[in-house]
C-alpha cells in the first residue's frame, strides 16, 4: 500500500535515487504476553539502513511515539500500565529517502487473578446451591 506513496515522493521525483532500499530489521520481537500490573515490560526493535531517519510507533493505529533512529541502536517503548486486553504495536521506520519498513507486535495483558476469582465464584455458587437443597429437604421432612 505504501509503495504507491513512495513512487510519488522518492521514486519518480528523484531521477537519481541514492538509496532505494528500505530499512532492515535485525531484531524484531515476537508477540508478547505480560501479567497485569507487572513492570519492566517493553518492546525493542533493532534495525539497519544506510540513511536512517525517523521512526513512528503506533498503538492500535494511534501514534504514541516518534523520533530519530540510529543503526543498531535499540528502539524501545515501555508497555507497563496497560489494562487487561490485547494491543497491536506497530513500528514504522523511514530512511532519509522515504523508503520505509514496518513491524507489528501483538501485546496481550492478562492476570492470573481472573482465574482465582472465577474459582471463588464457583465455590460460592455451589455452597448456595447446597444450602437451598438442604433447606428444601429439611422443609419436606416436617
Ligand atoms: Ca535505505
Amino acid at each position: 500500500m505504501g509503495n504507491y506513496l513512495l513512487d510519488g515522493t522518492a521514486g519518480t521525483n528523484d531521477p537519481y535515487p541514492l538509496d532505494i532500499d528500505p530499512p532492515i530489521f535485525t531484531e524484531s520481537p515476537i508477540d508478547i504476553t505480560c501479567d497485569f500490573g507487572s513492570t519492566g515490560n517493553f518492546i525493542e526493535w533493532i534495525a539497519y539502513d544506510d540513511h536512517p531517519q525517523t521512526y513512528y510507533i503506533y498503538k492500535d493505529f494511534v501514534q504514541v511515539e516518534t523520533g530519530n533512529w540510529y543503526n543498531m541502536t535499540p528502539i524501545s517503548i515501555n508497555i507497563d500500565g496497560l489494562d487487561i486486553g490485547t494491543y497491536t504495536y506497530l513500528l514504522t521506520l523511514f530512511d532519509t529517502f522515504g523508503n520505509f519498513e514496518m513491524d507489528a507486535v501483538e501485546v496481550t495483558v492478562e492476570t492470573v487473578g481472573v482465574i482465582e476469582f472465577k474459582q471463588i465464584t464457583y465455590v460460592i455458587q455451589v455452597l448456595i446451591g447446597l444450602t437451598i437443597i438442604t433447606l428444601f429437604i429439611g422443609k419436606k421432612k416436617k
